[in-house]
């Protein structure tokens, strides 16, 4: 006979590696936002990348959707202890994005910038793995203004603050410098395996 039992503690024990230290799982997706939700038009919507104050270039809606997108299902960890496994995304990963615009990469960190003012900071190093994306779809449709639609960065191996919807902008930086919530005490880097919350 199969029991829920016999499932559910396989499925408990799967769950609990799943899980980083100090996180409990949610279904719901919960909205957090510092700020009142601005309503951007995607084909308004632009991504500058910029060092000392120079843009070194602008990205479009238009340009973005011409490079190969990545789908990706990651479990997303907030800094609140929420956790969300097989979150599914769609966008195009900042590596793929320097490289349609031969860009050269300045320096080892970078500031990003929201259209509403928020700013996360984060390694050069980070931006540029494979899963870091600028993400325009979640569970296959456009991402929803509250969510940071139409467009979001999303950061999926750090603390959910690090993927700052709305994102606008890029700033290479040479030393690294806080951001929004890293100002407010947040982790510099924000490993959640490493349960880095706080300074
Ligand atoms: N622009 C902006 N981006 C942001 C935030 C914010 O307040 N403003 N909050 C961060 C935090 S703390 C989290 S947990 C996630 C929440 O994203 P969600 O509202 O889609 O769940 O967005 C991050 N990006
Ligand atoms: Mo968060």
């Amino acid at each position: 006979m199969v029991t829920r039992g016999f499932f559910g503690k396989g499925n408990d024990d799967l769950d609990k590696k799943r899980l980083p230290p100090g996180q409990y799982l949610e279904n719901r997706f919960p909205v957090l936002s510092a700020e009142p939700t601005p309503d951007i038009n995607l084909l308004d919507w632009k991504l500058s990348f910029s060092y000392n104050n120079e843009i070194m270039a602008e990205i479009d809606w238009n340009s973005l959707n011409k490079i190969k997108s990545t789908e990706l299902t990651k479990d997303i960890h907030c800094v609140t202890r929420w956790t969300k496994f097989d979150m599914n995304w769609r966008g195009v990963s900042v590596q793929n994005i320097i490289k349609s615009l031969d860009l050269e990469v300045p320096s080892d960190w970078v500031m990003i910038g929201a259209s509403t003012g928020y700013t996360t900071n984060l390694p050069t190093e980070d931006l540029l793995r494979e899963f870091t994306l600028i993400a325009y779809e979640y569970e296959k449709k456009p991402i929803t203004p509250e969510h940071g639609g139409p467009i979001r960065l999303l950061v999926p191996h750090l603390y959910f603050w690090k993927s700052a919807k709305w994102v606008s902008s890029i700033s290479f930086i040479d030393e690294d410098k806080p951001g929004f919530w890293e100002n407010y005490g947040y982790h510099m880097y924000g490993d959640p395996w490493k349960e880095q919350r706080y300074s």
